[in-house]
């Protein structure tokens, strides 16, 4: 896959004038704001906009672990490391995020039924707020968010036994959990039934959530977190990997993948409220392991499928044509105006005996 650098996306986006979502997504209804802010100076200062600990806060989608391929259990030490960082949601808006190691969402941890999973999260001294950990492949209390509640400059251990499988979620468990997850806390624990998975040519792994800000989406300048608007359920942002648009040709590019493929795409909808239709334009869900349960039979050829709060969702999309497959949430608000959007690209040949984009032959195409 190749991603473009943050830089290039900035200097892209600048020298095409464009200054928020409302235009990358023609929206209207914001264009005054957006067009004011590109014509005022660009500077961080000048726009509000904060300075950025990092210059990118979204994962990589093709950072995922490799397939089990052991067959007696283990015992995995992992540690996870809050970090308080911030970043763009997109270019010329700043945000104060939380995370699990300086990416949203967090990163996966995969292991096999039965193995035991030796955790320890650290809290760093530099951080401002106290943080847990809640996985929902764990039987104990609060899922060891109770045992791993730390203060800044804390560590805490906690140990598990992975003893029944699925795609789960983990997030932080602290009372203004909304925050912290809205701020980017989740991420997923693949725990792989001991017969394993069926092989795939390639596995990507992305996160939703929402943003809850006190401006508008593309507004330039800092974004603090809304308590308001959490309240309301009315995100500023909804977004793959913690930022607007981010695999697409406006963000870090579309995400490459070839012909005739089986892809395995691991969805964990980080919440904190808003259920994911969740839809491949151009495609269907070949087979869906609802509600990430890797036990039962998988469904078949499920055009949209609901991806709660709090749950991952495995699916495979094969790829027998060329052109864009578009991963959304189809309530499509959140596409258009929010920033949920992200691009697979199948370079291949075309193939019209399955779409024929010219069945007469008389376009001036290449
Ligand atoms: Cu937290």
């Amino acid at each position: 896959m190749t991603l473009l650098p943050n830089i290039e996306r900035r200097s892209f986006l600048k020298a095409a004038g464009l200054g928020g979502v409302a235009a990358l997504a023609g929206c209207a209804e914001d264009s005054t704001d957006a067009a004011a802010s590109t014509t005022s100076a660009q500077t961080s200062d000048s726009s509000g906009a904060a300075s950025v600990d990092v210059d990118r806060i979204a994962a990589d989608p093709t950072d995922v672990p490799d397939p089990v391929d052991w067959s007696q259990p283990r015992t995995h030490d992992v540690t996870l490391e809050t970090q308080e960082l911030t970043a763009e949601i997109e270019p010329g808006v700043t945000f104060d995020y939380m995370t699990f190691e300086g990416r949203v969402p967090g990163p996966m941890v995969r292991v096999r039924r039965g193995d035991t999973v030796n955790l320890t999260l650290r809290n760093p001294e530099s951080s401002k707020m106290p943080h847990n950990i809640d996985f929902h492949a764990v039987y104990g209390p609060g899922g060891g968010a109770d045992a791993t509640t730390i203060a800044p400059g804390e560590e805490a251990t906690i140990e598990f036994k992975a003893t029944y499988p699925g795609v789960h979620i983990y997030h932080c468990a602290v009372p203004n959990m909304d925050h912290h997850i809205s701020a980017g806390m989740f991420g997923a624990i693949l725990v792989e039934p001991k017969g394993g998975l069926p092989e795939v040519d390639r596995e990507l792994y992305l996160g939703q959530h929402e943003i809850y800000t006190d401006k508008a989406a593309g507004k330039e300048g800092h974004h603090k977190f809304s308590l308001e608007a959490a309240k309301s359920e009315d995100p500023t942002y909804v977004t793959y990997n913690g930022e607007a648009y981010a695999f697409t040709e406006s963000g870090y590019g579309r995400i490459q993948v070839e012909q005739d493929e089986r892809i395995r795409v691991f969805m964990s909808n980080g919440g904190p409220n808003l259920s994911s239709s969740w839809h491949a334009i151009g495609n269907v869900w070949d087979k869906l392991y609802r509600d990430g349960d890797l036990v039962s039979d998988p469904a078949r050829f499920v055009e949209t499928t609901p991806v709660r709060p709090g749950t991952v969702t495995a699916a495979e999309i094969k790829t027998p044509v060329p052109g864009p497959i578009k991963l959304v949430d189809h309530s499509l608000t959140r596409v258009v105006r929010k920033g949920v959007l992200g691009v697979l690209d199948v370079q291949g040949e075309q193939r019209p005996d399955i779409y024929d984009p010219n069945p007469n032959g008389d376009s001036g195409g290449e």
